[in-house]
């Protein structure tokens, strides 16, 4: 099966059309509902994808489920070596599907790449995870008993995901829960439906090379008060991954809480760095341009707070106004670009909105500020890296605004930043610029960050899958990719057998005459 991932590049600016709906067929083509797909660098409507029907949603579950079937029978490691098949192909695809997230997200190519490199890496994980399902054994509290647990698919899985990660989250999703024997329904966000339907079309290649049954992997598209809401409250689907806002998350959680269904949550992150007296400025200053701008702050990871000891704070401060006055912001495919746009005219709008906020409020805006509007602007979603000098009375620096506004707020002691950190609502990502070992060490201990992720050196963005990715507070506790994130996509079982001649009963109960100890 052809691709169709050149036409995508090749239609930019023009009209492409494709089924939304897939659970080993493609929808029809050129149904009447559907969304569009706009690329923010120019406002182009690059894509039409259907809407997936009541109709069309439940024979997706029903195939999931049937799928699920079979696939749950497949020794893990014969998973594993499908994913790594998968794996493969997306090494082949790197450089195209890379384009086409640069193209329908405005991320800048490099980053476009990286994250495609990031669904390999979860594949190439998750091949490793095959053989690696481990369950314990304990010993019995019985003479002749064997404890022990152990882990089983646990059916098809839901996984929602947002337009800023299109492909990768997905990834760590998918890979893992391929590999422990679920089938998948993907709803994507409705802004990144052309990077969805792309990544499936790979996935399904290779499905059918291997003669897979129809259903293991699935697609539907649609708004979150509509498929979305059929998702969650479908009780034949027994987990919901989901990705996104504080406000959508607590959706989900209580539609799902309300089967009784399960949950991992992946939601807003109001990230902190603290950068003690003795910061290497030199590494603090290339940590934080990546992690506020990178992305056009777009990532939940992304450094929305800047905790600067008061020692440095007029150094660093001139270093990193230059520095984002230096920082190119324009088309994503231009090398020298650094910062995109923005998803799309709301987030402009909120944008806007917060700095006006944090104005109000008492910040001060140091640089950037503004909605870039002219020329080769024009008809994209760009604005200017912002940096506020903030004071932490300011209501505005609870909120996670999805945009590069950076809040600088000073500080004189260790404790005094770790309380000022902790003092969100959010608990994803953290770090500390430190070359103290007590600082460092304070900072990571229980009375330290509150985060899900905790830095040294590094900034908050950019995690690595190997580790368990997630987070706290309102980040919703949720983990996924590495570590072992996959317990949540299996059921765990403990198992006793009794291997003897007598019924003995545990906690030394006698019971009728039958019993012995
Ligand atoms: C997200 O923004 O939802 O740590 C995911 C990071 C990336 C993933 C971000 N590996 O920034």
């Amino acid at each position: 099966m052809e691709l169709r991932l050149k036409p995508f590049e090749e239609s930019f600016g023009k009209e492409f059309t494709h089924p939304g709906t897939f659970n080993g067929q493609w929808g029809v083509e050129g149904a009447p509902d559907f969304v569009e797909s706009i690329s923010p660098i120019d406002g182009a409507v690059i894509g039409r994808v259907s809407l997936t029907t009541e109709v069309e949603f439940e024979e997706t579950v029903r195939k999931a489920r049937k799928a699920f079937l079979t696939w749950r029978k497949v020794p893990a490691p014969k998973r594993g070596e499908i994913v790594r098949q998968m794996a493969l192909r997306f090494r082949e695809y790197k450089e195209e599907l890379g384009k086409l997230i640069t193209l329908e997200m405005g991320k800048i190519l490099p980053e476009g790449e990286g994250e495609v490199q990031e669904l390999i890496d979860i594949a190439d994980f998750a091949v490793g995870l095959s053989r690696q399902l481990y369950g314990m054994t304990t010993h019995s509290e019985r003479p002749h008993h064997r404890l022990y647990e152990q882990w089983h698919p646990l059916g098809p899985i839901g996984v929602i995901t947002a337009f800023n990660f299109p492909v990768a989250v997905f990834g760590w999703n998918a890979m893992i829960a391929l590999v422990c024997g679920d089938t998948l329904i993907w709803k994507p966000s409705s802004k990144t439906p052309l990077c969805a339907v792309a990544v499936i079309r790979v996935m399904d290649e290779v499905l059918r090379e291997n003669g897979m049954p129809e259903g293991i992997v699935n697609l539907i598209v649609g708004s979150g008060a509509t498929i979305g809401r059929r998702l969650v409250e479908e009780p034949r689907v027994p987990l919901i991954s989901a990705t996104g806002s504080v406000p959508m998350g607590k959706r989900v959680a209580q539609a799902v809480a309300a089967r009784l269904g399960r949950t991992i949550l992946e939601l807003g992150g109001n990230n902190g760095v603290i950068l003690m007296e003795d910061t290497d400025m030199e590494l603090a200053l290339q940590a934080v341009l990546f992690g506020a701008v990178g992305t056009a702050g777009q990532r939940c990871t992304t450094i929305r707070r800047l905790l600067v000891h008061e020692a440095i704070l007029d150094t660093f401060t001139e270093r990193l106004v230059g520095a984002y006055q230096a920082i190119q912001v324009g088309n994503p495919f231009e090398s020298r670009t650094l910062m995109g746009p923005l998803i799309d005219a709301e987030a402009v709008r909120r944008f806007e909105a917060a700095v006006a906020r944090a104005e109000r409020e008492g910040g001060k805006v140091l640089t950037g500020g503004k909605v870039l509007k002219e020329g080769d602007y024009a008809r994209g979603f760009y604005v200017q890296p912002t940096l506020v000098m903030a004071h932490p009375d300011m209501p505005v620096i609870e909120q996670e605004t999805f945009a590069p506004i950076l809040y600088i707020l000073p500080f004189k002691t260790v404790e005094e930043a770790i309380a000022l950190h902790n003092a969100v609502p959010q608990g994803l990502s953290s770090a500390m610029f430190t070359r103290n070992l007590i600082h460092a060490e304070t900072f990571l201990g229980p009375e330290g960050s509150d985060c899900g992720i905790a830095n040294i050196n590094i900034g908050t963005s950019g995690a690595e899958i190997g580790g368990a990715f997630g987070g706290e507070k309102e980040t919703g506790g949720g983990r996924e990719a590495g570590s072992d994130a996959w317990k949540a996509y299996m059921r765990r079982q403990t198992c006793t057998i009794n291997w003897g001649q007598d019924m003995p009963l545990a906690q030394g109960i006698r019971f009728g005459s039958g019993c012995t100890t």
